[in-house]
C-alpha cells in the first residue's frame, strides 16, 4: 500500500506496509487505488453518481469494507484488475507533477463528498458532470506537465466553490436557515442514538422513524449545526450533542449504553469496548458492522438503542475544555442579517479584528495550538469556526461585543461558503476586497475535504492563510513555492508569533 491523503499520514511522508495510521490496512489502500483508477479509466462513461459514489468512498475515515470496494469496482469494471497500475503510476510521476494530480485527485474526493450530500436531497450540480471526466483524465494522462495542471488545480477549487454553493441550497431550502442555537452536551436517561458525519438526510429519516418510539436523538461531531435548522428543531427527541471530536471516538464510545450511526466519515476502527453497537450507512463500512442500504430503514439501530436502554441517569460529557454546552447555527443568513451592527462595531473599534479558525481536527499533539490561538485572541476581535477542528474551543465563553457573540460557529466544513460569502459582503460594505479587510485565516486540515476548501480559497484569491498542524505531505517543494509566491500561504508557528504578526 502507498497513501498519503491526510494529515495523519506515517512519518509525514506516507502510509505503507501492513496498515495506514487511520486503520486502513494495506488490502482496502489497494482496493481504494482500484476503485480509482477504475473510475480514472472509464470517466467518460460512468454516470455522476458513480463517480460521486466511487470517489466519497475512498475519503479517509469513510470505508474500510473490501465487499463494498469490490462491489463498487465490479459495477464499474468487468474482472480487469490492471487499472490498480493507473494510481501507482501517478504515485511514480515526478515530484511536481504528483503533486499537481494529487491535488486535484484529493480534491476530486472532497467535492464528492459535498455533491453526495447536495444529491440526496435532490440537488445535482450540471457542471459537475463535465468536470469529473475532465479532471479524472487529467490525472490519468501521463503527458501533462506542471504548466497544464496548475490551472487544473485551481478550477478544482472553483467547482468546489459552485459544490458548496448548490448543498448551502439544497441544505437552507430544504431544512430552513440556521439560527443560532445553544446545544447541550447531558444525555437524559433513556434510550438514544447517536449520529454522527455530515449527511443532514440521514438525521432527518432518522428522527422521522424515531418519532413517539422514546429514543432521543444526539448530534455527534460535525453533525452537531444541524440543531441551528428550523427542520430539526421540530424534533423535541433531538436533544443536544453527544462528545467531542471524532479522533476522540473510541475513548468517549467506549461502553456507552446508546447506538451509533456513522453516515459519513470520520469512523475509527471500532473498538471491542462498543464495536455491537456502531452502524454505518451509505459510503460508510467497516467489516462486520451493520449496513444501513439504501431502503434506509434504521430499525436495527433503534432496536439497539432500545435493548441498550441508555443511561438510568442524566450523563454529560464535557468538552475538551470542561464546557457543558455549545453553540451553533451562526450561517450566513444569520450573520448577514445582523450585518449592519457588525460594520458598525468595526467602525467605531469595537471589533478591531475577525480570525477564521477552522478546518479538521485529529490526534496530533500540535493541534493544541488551535485552542490557545482561540484563548490568546484579543478580547476585541471575533473568532468564526467551522467544521470539527472547532471542538478544541468551542464550549469556551468568549463572551460577547456589544452582544454580537466573540465565537460564531457558522457550521459544517462545507459551510466555509457561509464564511466566503460573509467575507465578500464585508468586502463590499467595506469597498476594499477580501484580502484587505482585518480577516486572517487560520485553517487546520485532515482529510480531503479540507483540501478542495483550501483550493476554493485560492481560487478566489485569498492570501495569508495560514495552515496547520502541519504541511500536506502531498505538497512538493515546487508546488509549494507556487502557493508561497502566489498566496503567501504559511504553515503556523505558535499562537503568540502568529497572532502578534497578524495583529501588527
Ligand atoms: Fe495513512 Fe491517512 Fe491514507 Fe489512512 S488515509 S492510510 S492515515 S494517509
Ligand atoms: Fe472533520 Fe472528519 Fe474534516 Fe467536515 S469529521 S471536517 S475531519
Amino acid at each position: 500500500m502507498f497513501c498519503y491523503q491526510c494529515e495523519q499520514t506515517a512519518g509525514l511522508t506516507g502510509c505503507q506496509g501492513k496498515t495506514g495510521v487511520c486503520g486502513k490496512s494495506a488490502e482496502i489502500a489497494d482496493l481504494q487505488d482500484e476503485l480509482t483508477g477504475a473510475i480514472i479509466s472509464n470517466a467518460d462513461r460512468l454516470t455522476n453518481k458513480q463517480i460521486i459514489g466511487g470517489l466519497f468512498t475512498t475519503l479517509t475515515n469513510v470505508n474500510f469494507d473490501a465487499e463494498t470496494i469490490n462491489r463498487q469496482i465490479s459495477s464499474i469494471i468487468d474482472g480487469d484488475k490492471s487499472y490498480a497500475s493507473v494510481v501507482n503510476r501517478i504515485w511514480q510521476a515526478n515530484e511536481d507533477v504528483r503533486s499537481l494530480k494529487s491535488l486535484i485527485l484529493f480534491g476530486l474526493r472532497g467535492i464528492a463528498a459535498y455533491a453526495h450530500h447536495a444529491l440526496v436531497l435532490g440537488y445535482q450540480s450540471e457542471g459537475l458532470t463535465e468536470f469529473f471526466p475532465k479532471a479524472l483524465k487529467a490525472i490519468g494522462n501521463e503527458e501533462l506537465t506542471v504548466n497544464d495542471l496548475l490551472p487544473l488545480t485551481l478550477e478544482v477549487g472553483a467547482e468546489n466553490l459552485k459544490c458548496m454553493e448548490l448543498l448551502d441550497r439544497a441544505n437552507t431550502e430544504t431544512f430552513g436557515c440556521p439560527h443560532p442555537a445553544t446545544v447541550t452536551q447531558t444525555i437524559d436517561a433513556g434510550p438514544f442514538i447517536v449520529v454522527s458525519g455530515h449527511d443532514l438526510n440521514d438525521l432527518k429519516l432518522l428522527l422521522e422513524q424515531t418519532q413517539d418510539q422514546d429514543v432521543s436523538i444526539y448530534t455527534h461531531g460535525e453533525m452537531l449545526p444541524a440543531h441551528g435548522y428550523p427542520e430539526f428543531r421540530k424534533y423535541p427527541h433531538l436533544k443536544g450533542n453527544f462528545g467531542t471530536a471524532w479522533q476522540n471516538q473510541q475513548k468517549e464510545f467506549a461502553e456507552v449504553p446508546g447506538a451509533f450511526l456513522f453516515t459519513t466519515n470520520c469512523l475509527m476502527p471500532p473498538k471491542e469496548t462498543y464495536s455491537d453497537r456502531v452502524f454505518t450507512t451509505a459510503q460508510v463500512g467497516y467489516s462486520n458492522l451493520v449496513h444501513i442500504d439504501e431502503n434506509k430503514d434504521f430499525s436495527p439501530v433503534i432496536g439497539k438503542a432500545k435493548k441498550l436502554g441508555g443511561y438510568a441517569q442524566s450523563h454529560t460529557i464535557l468538552g475538551i475544555n470542561g464546557g457543558t454546552k455549545v453553540m451553533t447555527g451562526f450561517g450566513h443568513g444569520t450573520v448577514l442579517s445582523i450585518a449592519g451592527k457588525v460594520i458598525e462595531a468595526v467602525k467605531s473599534g469595537a471589533i478591531k479584528h475577525f480570525f477564521l479558525v477552522g478546518g479538521c481536527d485529529g490526534a496530533r499533539a500540535g493541534r493544541n495550538y488551535f485552542t490557545d490561538f482561540v484563548k490568546k485572541t484579543p478580547v476585541d476581535t471575533v473568532i468564526l469556526t467551522l467544521a470539527c477542528g472547532k471542538f478544541r474551543f468551542n464550549d469556551l465563553d468568549l463572551g460577547n461585543i456589544g452582544g454580537i457573540p466573540r465565537l460564531l460557529d457558522m457550521g459544517q466544513c462545507n459551510d466555509a461558503y457561509s464564511a466566503i460569502k460573509v467575507a465578500v459582503a464585508l468586502a463590499e460594505a467595506f469597498g476594499c476586497g477580501v484580502n484587505d479587510l482585518p480577516l486572517s485565516l487560520v485553517l487546520s486540515w485532515y482529510e480531503q475535504k479540507a483540501v478542495c476548501i483550501l483550493l476554493t480559497l485560492l481560487h478566489l484569491g485569498i492570501r495569508n492563510i495560514k495552515l496547520g498542524p502541519t504541511l500536506p505531505a502531498f505538497v512538493s517543494q515546487g508546488v509549494l513555492k507556487v502557493l508561497v509566491n502566489n498566496f503567501a500561504i504559511a504553515p503556523i508557528t505558535t499562537p503568540e508569533q502568529d497572532l502578534k504578526e497578524i495583529l501588527s
